[in-house]
């Protein structure tokens, strides 16, 4: 085999008290084609896994009367009917009736979700009898966002190449399917395919040059529930169009997208929309033309409208040449400076795509104040999966705990929709084109995502956008359930490793929310003025008295940019979570934490026990060596070696930088290297 299948490598499920409900499966046709292909699929899934899973023999029939001879027993798939009626387009009710199990959905994507549902529900050996339950997404897009370049490369992928582009050309194989399976199996149904850097050849995938090829990619992806979206290149209309010029106002430059969109359209009708990276890290934007953002975002979405597409606009927007020396230019600020003014003046197929932090997707950081902020304007939510600032897939670190933490975070927007969760679902102000993005860490290694461990993020991501209501442990017992062999002792192990992970990762690298302390450019490893003195923004402000940014209202102001009470929370020293104090505050050595050590101490404490966890992380492996397939015992045994010498190196680095600054010695006396 080429490459695994992830979760979808399924195995026998012994003695499963329900398997008498599963042996047949009758599928009801609609009178929509592209439903029946769903239908199709999910009957395809349900079928082939329950063989595997249960070893039994399971019959199959799809009918074209939904008044025909319906069997007696099994699965009946049926689109509509009176118990479909108020659910959500993609949602599903499951409900057992006697020897029958029955799935009613208002359209095949509902019928195919039920289907990895089924699946789910059988590897966790959850029951099926006496379940009566209506599932329904949280949120309506549910996206992934591929940073994939056309010659392979992968910015900050961390499993090998792309699996979309090769040699400026768009690959279709097999890997496509079984992409577009993983993602429909947790939910996902929409996915960007290139990088938001749109350069070179990949300026031209909106032309003729590659449509017919990406038309391809876009029908397996409707067969699986998922829209093709892709990156595109503000100034096209000059690279592209030979115009002289990519003004948001300019008649001729709204001519030329419009022309763009229908020629898309034309090959891809199923196709979903644009992701746009504009006025950032050098792309090109609308600023260049002295237009607002919203000028920008709302040409795109004119052209898409007419075919019901969406235009994603990125708010990653600051000032990447800032002076080191300059201490009121606040990187945090910029990307609520630069939108909040404009809410409620884009068109109603614009959503702004928000980093969950307002800086970078460092380890720590506190959620963007424009959720929360902004009110009349359509959001995504946007996270990291690929883990550029969380080690790189070489380090294990599960996210969703991080993405919890940010859905549950309570803006005080309004009463009752106040929390990010309710923001980004379009709840707090009725919004519709709404929901969460990640960026993808997936590449065409054997195992998808280079780390065995970082498929749970792949994974994890997936089922939260869905319903994030799941817990962290939820989502981990369900992966590891799905993924590895049934076996108890796994269990417990590969659970406790992920649960605790980033908390490790936390303590090991950056203390408490400041951020960076990196390798420049690669991010992998410390280095602690590695940013110090550049250009980025992104200082820690480290003297031989304390460290920590001033970011309060006689600092920067960014705290000014939170509603009350979270505003004056964050401004008071008190108040402000601990895990965050030095994002927002320059904090002393000698500062006692309410832990009762110095921060100081903290600093030591922290980063020794960050190498003793992945030590015992690493041991707790080493017992599993019997329990599991070899070479995912063996990758994963790598990638805990690599996570321990890094460790150590951020320890020894951070302890031994922070000695020589302030001259403190660890009250244990323990190593340091002066
Ligand atoms: O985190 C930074 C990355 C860039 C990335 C950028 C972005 C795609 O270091 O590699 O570019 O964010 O989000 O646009």
């Amino acid at each position: 085999m080429e490459y695994s299948q992830c979760w979808l490598n399924y195995k026998s499920v012994k003695n499963y008290q329900d398997a008498g409900l599963l042996e047949y499966i009758y599928g009801i046709k609609s009178s929509d084609s592209r439903d029946n292909r769903l239908v199709d699929n999910a009957v395809k899934e349900l079928s082939s896994a329950l063989r595997t899973m249960l070893g039994i023999d399971i019959k199959v029939e799809i009918s074209d009367c939904p008044s025909g001879n319906k069997p007696d027993r099994g699965i009946i798939l049926d689109i509509g009917g009176e118990a479909a009626e108020g659910l959500h387009e993609e949602g599903y009710r499951l409900r057992q009736e006697g020897e029958l199990l029955y799935v009613n959905a208002r359209s095949g994507k509902g019928i195919l979700y039920s289907a990895f549902d089924i699946i789910r529900k059988v590897a966790s050996k959850e029951p099926l009898r006496g379940i009566d339950r209506v599932e329904q997404p949280y949120n309506n897009l549910r996206m992934l966002n591929h940073w994939d370049n056309m010659n392979g490369d992968i910015e900050r992928g961390y499993s090998g190449k792309s699996f979309f582009f090769r040699d400026e050309e768009v690959l279709v194989n097999s890997r496509t399917l079984d992409y577009a399976r993983l993602l429909a199996s947790v939910g996902i149904n929409g996915a960007v395919i290139n990088n938001v850097n749109v350069r070179g050849a990949a300026s031209r995938l909106v032309t003729d040059r590659y449509l017919d090829k990406l038309r391809e990619i876009a029908d397996i992806f409707e067969g699986y529930g998922i829209k093709l979206y892709l990156s595109a290149n503000f100034a096209a209309p000059i690279e592209l169009g030979g115009l002289a010029t990519a003004d948001p106002l300019d008649r001729e430059v709204a001519d030329w997208w419009k022309a763009c969109v229908k020629n898309i359209y034309d090959h891809i009708p199923d196709f979903g929309g644009f992701l746009i990276k504009a006025d950032s890290e050098g792309r090109p934007g609308p600023f260049t033309y002295n237009r607002t953002h919203a000028d920008g975002a709302n040409l795109l979405a004119r052209a898409l409208k007419p075919y019901g597409g969406l235009l994603i606009w990125r708010c990653f927007v600051y000032n990447c040449q800032q002076d080191w020396r300059d201490y009121k230019t606040d990187r945090a600020r910029a990307a609520y400076d630069n939108f909040i003014g404009l809410d409620g003046l884009f068109d109603d197929n614009v959503i702004l795509q928000i980093k969950n932090g307002p800086v970078d997707f460092q380890v720590r950081e506190p959620v963007s104040p424009l959720f929360g902020g902004l009110k009349n304007t359509n959001m995504i939510l946007e996270v990291q999966a690929a883990q550029e600032y969380t080690g790189q897939q070489k380090d294990v670190c599960y996210l969703v705990p991080m993405w919890k933490e940010i859905l549950d975070f309570e803006t005080y927007a309004c009463k009752e929709y106040g929390k990010v969760a309710d923001i980004v679902s379009g709840r707090a102000y009725g919004q519709v084109n709404c929901g969460m993005a990640a960026v993808s860490n997936t590449g065409n290694d054997y195992n998808w995502t280079g780390h065995d461990l970082a498929a749970a993020n792949f994974y994890g991501f997936g089922r939260l956008s869905w319903e994030p209501g799941l817990t962290s442990e939820q989502i981990a017992a369900e992966w590891i359930r799905q993924t590895f062999p049934e076996s108890e002792q796994i269990f417990k192990v590969v659970k406790d490793i992920l649960m605790g992970s980033l908390q490790t990762y936390e303590k090991y690298t950056v203390p408490l929310g400041i951020g960076w302390m990196v390798n420049p450019s690669h991010h992998y490893g410390p280095n602690v003025d590695g940013y110090e003195y550049d250009r980025w923004g992104t200082y820690h402000r480290a003297d031989r008295n304390g460290l920590g940014v001033d970011r309060t209202r006689k600092g920067t102001g960014y705290t000014t940019q939170y509603n009350e009470p979270n505003a004056s929370m964050y401004d008071n020293i008190e108040t402000c979570p601990e895990e965050l104090l030095l994002f927002f505050h320059y904090i002393r050595y000698d500062y006692m934490l309410k832990s009762g050590k110095t921060l100081m101490q903290h600093i030591y404490d922290t980063h020794f026990e960050g190498v003793e966890e992945v030590e015992g992380m690493l041991k707790a492996w080493e017992g599993l060596k019997d329990l599991l397939p070899e070479d995912v015992y063996d990758r994963v045994l790598k990638r805990f070696n690599m996570q321990l010498n890094n460790a150590v190196e951020w320890r020894d680095r951070i302890n031994t930088y922070f000695y020589r600054k302030s001259g403190i010695d660890d009250e244990k006396h323990r190593r340091i290297y002066y």
